[in-house]
């Protein structure tokens, strides 16, 4: 989907395919050699285009549960949001989740009904799932027009007009489109009866119902604009896109302790919503990836760092289009931008010319899956450490390190087990460095208090196998075998409180 809103704003000639073969062109949203090798998404990606008097910024997020940390950060920095969902099975559970971190957050959000070209659900069955698991109202803006094979176009209730496609090679060049009414001899005659009178009965119906497009619903993220269509066959894409920058809300302010800070307050404010390394061979830096939220930014200005507490001057600044990046001179609310060489930056922080702004957007994670990481080649031990410790500022995985033990090796705590998969691909990849994986025998990690000393850690009465350990800001944690022996814990031990999620830290 992201590929062929590419095609259709214009910034790509021809779209690729995440399936890609050699020698042909690779998805622009997944250039990471995992993601190549693998075909699916890994990391999500910014790509910055200009499209009919716009600016937009496109996050593209991987749609994995293992990766949902990555998807949550990135969620924290958009204002609207485009749902994929696969017509022949529904709302996924990964979606679900996702979903629910939107509403959360109260963003718009549009919902693509994908791959129409493929035997798919009855539509109208397909809405009554968003508005019965969702909760939220559903307002099909176009209806698909025959299904599977025989999948034709879509009929766009608002300006009552049928767009019926072709069939491009790979999908790699916009879909020839006739656009026409329901009465158009021309396309009436490229539809079977079958085809063409259950479409008007089911628009009929949809008539019946009567409701209307509520804009403010939308922007309020109660309804969800439904449209139909077929990613890889590029069909419905200009509809989507259209209407996506019709009704998508612009910047809005965001709320900080209390407080409002609207796109328009004359400061500089952003907050650092991503980090990558090595996205470009050639480089081999980082980038910090910034939202920014008010006033206006300038290459060279000076900000505050919200952890550093510190002034930086911002000098290596970029617009970014994937792994591709082009230095930038300004930028407004709303804008994404990547930031190169500060090594002091971490997710969360704030850069700011009013250094009251502090924002705290990021969303934690408890990790539910543990690892230890060995490195079996002693003569390669900085490159090991040195990726382990830029993937760790990535927020790639986070590592514990065990308290009482002589063993250590980096134990490595992850949200889904693909994570760690990801870490010794890269470690090698990028760093030289093979590693070894070994299973641990934790899958629950708690917080304890941060204020509990080594006498008081000494004094706790620990179920068998529970082992304590530290974070990397060395809060105090306990890993347990399983639910079962975190209860026991918060028994035996009824004055210390666990927490699911880490404490935050100055700055952020
Ligand atoms: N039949 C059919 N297949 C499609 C359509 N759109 C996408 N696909 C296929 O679905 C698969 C996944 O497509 P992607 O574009 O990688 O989906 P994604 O949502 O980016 O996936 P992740 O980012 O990895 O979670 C690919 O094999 C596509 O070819 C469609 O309209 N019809
Ligand atoms: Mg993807």
């Amino acid at each position: 989907m992201t590929e062929k809103l590419l095609l259709y704003g214009g910034a790509v000639q021809l779209a690729g395919s995440v399936t890609a073969r050699k020698h042909q062109r690779a998805t622009t949203s997944d250039w990471m050699e995992l993601e190549k090798k693998r075909g699916i998404s890994i990391s999500s990606t910014v790509l910055q285009f200009e499209y009919d008097g716009y600016r937009i910024n496109l996050l593209d997020t991987p749609g994995h549960k293992d990766f949902s940390e990555d998807t949550y950060r990135v969620l924290s920095a958009v204002d609207s949001v485009i749902m994929v969902i696969d017509s022949a099975k529904g709302i996924e559970p990964q979606t679900l989740k996702l979903f629910e971190v939107c509403r959360q957050r109260g963003v718009p959000i549009f919902t693509f009904m994908n791959k129409c070209d493929r035997p798919m659900q009855s539509p109208l069955k397909l809405l009554d799932e968003l508005e019965r698991v969702l909760g939220i109202g559903a307002f099909p803006v176009n209806w698909p027009i025959g299904n599977g094979f025989e999948f034709q176009g879509v009929y766009d209730r608002k300006s009552k007009q049928m767009h019926l496609f072709e069939r491009t090679i790979g999908g790699q060049y916009r879909a020839p489109v006739a656009i026409g009414g329901l009465d158009d001899p021309a396309l009436r005659g490229r539809l079977d009866d079958e085809t063409f009178n259950r479409t008007v009965e089911e628009l009929e119906l949809l008539e019946m119902a009567g409701e209307d497009f509520d804009e403010a619903e939308v922007l309020a993220g109660k309804t969800t604009p439904v449209f139909f269509g077929s990613g890889v066959n590029n069909f419905g894409v200009q509809l989507l896109l259209d209407d996506l920058l019709k009704y998508s809300p612009p910047p809005k302010a965001r709320v900080m302790a209390g407080i409002e800070v609207s796109p328009d307050n004359p400061n500089f404010s952003g907050f650092i919503f991503k980090i990558q390394a090595n996205m470009d061979p050639k480089h081999r830096d980082r980038i910090a990836f910034v939202r920014i939220c008010s006033g206006k930014f300038e290459r060279d200005m000076t900000v505050h760092h919200s952890r550093s507490g510190k002034k930086v001057r911002l000098s290596s600044s970029h617009k970014l289009f994937g792994n591709e990046r082009e230095t930038l001179d300004e930028a407004w609310p709303g804008d994404v931008i990547g930031l190169v060489g500060h090594d002091s930056f971490g997710i969360g922080d704030t850069l700011t010319t009013d250094p009251s702004i502090i924002y705290k957007e990021i969303p934690r994670f408890t990790p539910e899956a543990f690892a230890y990481l060995r490195n079996p080649n002693t003569a390669k031990f900085k490159q090991f450490r040195q990726g382990l410790e830029q993937l760790l500022q990535e927020g790639v995985i986070q590592t514990l390190e065990l308290r009482d033990t002589l063993v250590k090796l980096p134990l490595l705590a992850a949200v889904g087990p693909l994570q760690f998969e990801v870490v010794q691909f890269r470690l090698e990849n990028e760093y030289g460095a093979v590693s070894r994986l070994e299973a641990a025998p934790w899958t629950v990690v708690r917080w304890l208090p941060t204020d509990m000393t080594e006498s008081d850690l000494d004094a706790l009465s620990l179920p068998t196998g529970t082992q304590l350990a530290y974070d990397v800001n060395r809060h105090p944690v306990a890993l347990f075998q399983n639910e079962w022996s975190a209860g026991y814990f918060t028994q035996t031990n009824p004055r210390v409180p666990l927490a699911n999620l880490a404490p935050r830290t100055v700055g952020n």
